[in-house]
């Protein structure tokens, strides 16, 4: 396994916070528990840059992380959490639409929905949004150890149909627990930062 160095740029959750670099950034965004963090951690061949635990209701940020001197990851904070209020919700959706419709760096959003499931409204909001805006989108479906080989292609059909997927994105089955799809991830953020 390749081991990448990442390190924690800033914690940020104004565009005057953001940092200040000509690095390409990939975001990634999904409901909590998607799997989100285990993903950060696959690719980067890691046990735990990425807290796989942050509590629902603590404060909301965009995380800037500096993967190799090459490009940011910036990790969008999850979505869907029952217990936030509204004006937390409303301020969630201003801070992530402010980020993913201005920040000239952005190339491209991972976004994660999981496989076994049927994405979500707000899953499909997200996807809907991100065509809106034109930006390139990669759908990671996670938790694919979870679902017999024979079965893969009916969950990743479905979602597609769900998500009215453009064909021109980039679709990866995946699983944090196989590191299926860890190629395949790294090939599609590589040629996202290259255009
Ligand atoms: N079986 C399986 N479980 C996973 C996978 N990815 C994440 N999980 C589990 O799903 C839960 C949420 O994962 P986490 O990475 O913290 O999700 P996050 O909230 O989106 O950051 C944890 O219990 C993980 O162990 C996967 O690919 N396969
Ligand atoms: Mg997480």
């Amino acid at each position: 396994m390749n081991i990448h160095n990442a390190e924690i740029v800033i914690s940020a959750v104004s565009p005057a916070q953001y940092p200040e670099s000509d690095l390409p950034e990939i975001a990634l965004a999904g409901r909590s528990n998607v799997g989100k963090s285990s993903f950060i951690n696959t690719l980067l061949g890691r046990k735990n840059l990425a807290r796989t635990s942050s509590k629902p209701g603590k404060t909301q940020t965009l995380n800037f992380y500096n993967i190799d001197d090459t490009l940011h990851f910036v990790d969008v904070p999850g979505y869907g959490y029952a217990k936030v209020s509204k004006t937390e919700r409303a301020k969630w959706g201003k801070m992530i639409e402010t980020y993913l419709t201005t920040r000239e760096n952005l190339r491209a959003v991972v976004s994660l929905v999981d496989l076994r499931h049927d994405p979500s409204q707000e899953d499909i909001q997200m996807y809907e949004f991100l065509k809106y805006y034109d930006i390139p989108v990669i759908v990671v479906a996670t938790k694919a150890d979870k679902i017999a080989r024979g079965k893969l292609n009916k969950h990743e059909a479905a979602i597609k149909r769900k998500l009215d997927f453009d064909k021109t994105d980039k679709f990866i089955t995946f699983s944090s627990v196989t590191k299926d799809g860890t190629q395949e991830a790294w090939q599609a953020i590589l040629s996202a930062i290259e255009n």
